[in-house]
């Protein structure tokens, strides 16, 4: 199983919108492979298409510790959402950042599983954060663009940092 690149913020690429998955045939069950190995080698309980430059929407998500619960979201929607929450978010394509989002408490998100049936999932704590930053990706937004002006300076020169001394 291939790792899959992870694009980096401020990658532009990270801001496509992306586009639903028509078919879901033996291409998309490799990528979501793909994408879950990625995942749980990065480490991370996360990841959409998006991050590893396919602009299709398609989120992994598994917050187990023993790495079998995979939950696979495929044109994925959120229906309903309520309460507030204040979760210390991460993301794989902004590493070394943690910053408190404010977001829904709760969601019911509806979507595609990988044998193309539709099914709804009611979520609260971090798989509802977790759903929510996913779902935030497939739009071209990533989680330090609801942070101040400031702070988004200052991530973006603590990034640059951390890249030059990576080279
Ligand atoms: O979208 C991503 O980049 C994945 C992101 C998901 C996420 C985590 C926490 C709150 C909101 C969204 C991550 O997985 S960041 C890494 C992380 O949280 C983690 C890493 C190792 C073990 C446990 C968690
Ligand atoms: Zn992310």
């Amino acid at each position: 199983m291939p790792l899959l690149p992870i694009l980096h913020y401020p990658d532009e690429r990270l801001h496509r919108v992306a586009k639903p998955v028509d078919t879901i045939n033996d291409e998309i069950r490799c990528l979501v492979e793909d994408m879950a190995q990625t995942m749980y080698a990065a480490p991370g309980v996360g990841l959409a298409a998006i991050q590893v430059n396919v602009p299709l929407q398609i989120i992994v998500i598994d917050l187990s510790d023993t790495h079998d619960q995979l939950l696979t979201l495929i044109n994925p929607e959120i229906l309903e959402s309520r309460g507030e929450s204040d979760c210390e978010e991460g993301c794989l394509s902004v590493p070394g950042i943690y910053e408190k989002i404010q977001r829904a408490a709760w969601v019911k998100v509806q979507a595609k599983n990988l044998d193309g049936a539709r099914f709804e999932l009611e979520a609260d704590g971090l798989l509802a954060v977790c759903i929510q930053h996913e779902l935030d990706h497939l739009q071209g937004k990533v989680f330090v663009e609801y942070l101040s002006a400031l702070k988004q300076r200052r991530i973006l020169a603590k990034l640059k940092k951390q890249q030059r001394r990576a080279m």
